[in-house]
């Protein structure tokens, strides 16, 4: 993440001056990051502001630094959902097209499953005869229950029927997968609505959580994205995926920045127990070491 951060860092501030042009060299490090402007500008400002000790080194340009992103992301890092053993769960993921969802319901049920709860999976996604299929493969692959329906079928029945099995079967848990969507498509989007409008109506039985996956690869897009989903359904948390490789992450800080929404999760590959959550301190410090 924020690959050659540190080494940028490092030359940036070789002279051990904070002035208007190392600091100019770091808002551009920052923006090529991925970190989005307004965001920049705050932590730009924040450090100008700092004090720092006569004779300081780079130890201290990223102490002061991690302390800054610290304070901006720390309040928004939050666990996975909670399952309560009373009463099962439906976790609905929402997304556009390609940025994880498939493959982060299949993480998130291994995941719930390690802790010892059984989920189910209701495939939602009914516009490609490949998602159900891809889902499927999931399923067989995790020995985990699958709800399927035909192509075209409706995805609000699809996840009315998989919540009944959850309860019908005593399982803590179903994962809703639904199909990719761009925020701009209104007749998609009210789908998305009608989903969770289904969902919701269960809600004294079955507690419900919606997760939108992004692609943590895409930059200040997703932002937006963020932004327009919200404008449909209530948005509990956020699964970033795909931040291992050459992902840069830098958008982690401002979607928080900008968006206040709570980052429960990060996924790093495309393997089942490639889903950690969010911890604050730890992207940090990936950030900011070698
Ligand atoms: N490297 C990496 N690849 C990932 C990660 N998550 C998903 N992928 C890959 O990204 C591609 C798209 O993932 P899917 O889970 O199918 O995405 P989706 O959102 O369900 O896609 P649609 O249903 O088409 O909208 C697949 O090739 C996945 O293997 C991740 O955390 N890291
Ligand atoms: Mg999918």
């Amino acid at each position: 993440m924020l690959k050659n951060f540190t080494n940028k860092l490092e030359n940036i501030f070789s002279s051990k001056k904070i002035d208007e042009n190392s600091l100019s060299e770091l808002e551009e490090t920052l923006l090529i990051s991925d970190v989005g402007i307004e965001t920049v500008d705050k932590i730009i400002s924040m450090l100008r502001n700092a004090k720092f000790s006569m004779n300081f080194d780079i130890a201290e340009v990223k102490s002061k630094l991690s302390e800054i992103i610290l304070n901006i992301v720390e309040p928004y890092q939050t666990k996975l959902p909670t399952i309560n053993s009373q009463k099962p769960m439906a976790i609905l993921c929402v997304g556009v097209n390609g940025s994880g969802k498939t493959t982060t319901v299949a993480k998130l049920a291994h995941f719930y499953k390690k802790f010892g709860y059984s989920g189910i999976l209701g495939a939602a996604d009914t516009f490609r005869a490949a998602a159900s299929e891809q889902l499927s493969e999931w399923a067989q692959k995790l020995n985990l229950k699958i709800i399927t329906s035909k192509q075209n079928a409706d995805p609000a029945s699809v996840s009315f029927e998989t919540i009944d099995y959850t309860l019908n079967n005593s399982f803590n848990l179903c994962l809703i997968d639904t199909a990719g969507r761009l925020q701009n498509r209104s007749d998609l989007m009210e789908e998305l609505k009608k989903i969770d409008k289904v969902i919701k109506s269960r809600d004294k039985v079955i507690d419900q959580k919606t997760i939108m996956i992004i692609d943590g690869t895409t930059g200040q897009s997703s932002i937006q994205q963020v932004r327009e989903f919200s404008k449909y359904i209530n948005i509990d948390g956020l699964i970033l995926s795909k931040l291992d490789g050459s992902a840069i992450g830098g958008t982690i800080i401002s979607i928080i920045d900008q968006l206040k929404v709570p980052i429960m999760a990060i996924g790093t590959g495309e393997n089942e127990n490639d889903l950690n959550e969010f911890d604050a301190k730890d992207f940090i410090k990936k950030i900011l070491e070698k």
